[in-house]
């Protein structure tokens, strides 16, 4: 995987998780999180981020973290499916992971791309439009994540919600590069969000928190 390479349609049904988002279920949250990731990749989600942080989450064990971040990423390495990781730079560069994706409030991407071992696919969370039309036209940026469209329970420090209107709203300013929605979206908003100019949507607890996942993943996709 490339930067040049870079294909928007992966951006279809792009699935993050980390073991923080398996902690409704009893037992062992990082076997709950390959289970749920091996059946989403059997179903056919177009790439994956592992974000783990947060209350529940492997961040005071690092070596544990790593090490499920290696079997997520052999996993997906098994489908095919590029496999992002969320912020941990130095561990993404020591992993050979195909993408990093980072807030506005993380390590420049700028930085990221001129530290970067190999090319690699980087995204960037915006939430308003001032901050797509600036990243827009800087070219190490291949994605924008868009959102939250709307309150979701799956990240602490949320911003305040976008609207399902949102990616019709930067189409319109003219806004260029390919992004995904994120943020509270189901299977009733993802393909409204698609057609209001997302190429796709990013999806946390609508998969890990779905009675079937085989079943969410399809009425996603
Ligand atoms: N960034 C903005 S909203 C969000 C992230 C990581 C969480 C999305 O999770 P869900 O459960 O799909 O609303
Ligand atoms: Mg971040």
């Amino acid at each position: 995987m490339n930067l040049s390479s870079f294909d928007p349609k992966i951006l279809n049904l792009y699935f993050i998780a980390g073991t923080q988002d398996c902690r409704h279920l009893a037992g062992d949250r990082s076997e709950h999180l390959l289970n749920i990731l091996h059946q989403a990749l059997q179903a056919g989600i177009s790439c994956y981020q592992f974000r783990d942080k947060g209350a529940f989450s492997l961040q005071d064990n690092p070596s544990e973290q790593k090490q499920l971040a290696k079997e997520c990423q052999r996993l997906c390495q098994r489908y095919g499916v590029p496999f992002i990781l969320n912020d941990m730079v130095e561990l993404a560069f020591e992993l050979g992971v195909d993408g990093i994706h980072v807030g506005q409030g993380d390590k420049s991407i700028i930085d990221i791309a001129q530290e970067m071992p190999k090319p690699m696919i980087l995204g960037l969370s915006v939430n308003t439009l001032e901050q797509a039309r600036y990243w827009d036209s800087i070219p190490q940026v291949s994605y924008f994540g868009t959102g939250p469209i709307f309150p979701t329970q799956s990240k602490s420090d949320q911003k305040p919600a976008v609207g399902i209107e949102f990616p019709k709203i930067l189409r319109q300013a003219g806004i260029q590069k390919p992004f995904v929605a994120i943020g509270g979206i189901t299977h009733q908003s993802a393909q409204t969000l698609r057609t209001y100019g997302a190429n796709g949507v990013a999806i946390i607890s609508a998969i890990t928190q779905a009675d079937n996942i085989i079943t969410a993943v399809e009425q996603l996709k």
